[in-house]
């Protein structure tokens, strides 16, 4: 029997078991947004995007930009789909513009 489950008593006092229904919504799914590694956009404008796009301090934005250069990816944050969407669009199309290959992606957590 379960945490929800409970007794009660009916007119006799006879003991019934009661479940309660389950709660019928449930949290929608988080999302990965991803940098990932190339030889060419150089490391400050990654940094500049961790800061902007994430807002990540200095100190943390220079540890996850190592991060991916070192292990060819990393996180910069959890997101509902929508949310990590629009990311995923605004960094590809900011770093098109300035002419840098970085990728950003995302992935079902
Ligand atoms: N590897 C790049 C360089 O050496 C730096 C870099 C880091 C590029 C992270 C992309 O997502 C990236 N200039």
């Amino acid at each position: 029997m379960s945490d929800n489950d409970s007794f009660d008593h009916n007119s006799d006092d006879v003991a019934v078991a009661v479940q309660e229904k389950k709660p019928l919504l449930k949290r929608p799914p988080l999302y990965k947004v991803l940098l990932l590694n190339d030889d060419f956009t150089p490391m400050d404008f990654v940094v500049d995007i961790l800061t902007h796009f994430f807002h990540m301090k200095h100190e943390k934005a220079v540890t996850v930009m190592l991060e991916v250069h070192t292990d060819g990816k990393g996180v910069c944050g959890m997101f509902s789909k929508e949310i990590a969407e629009t990311k995923v669009h605004l960094v590809n199309e900011y770093s098109r513009e300035h002419n840098h290959p970085l990728l950003c992606s995302m992935e079902k957590s």
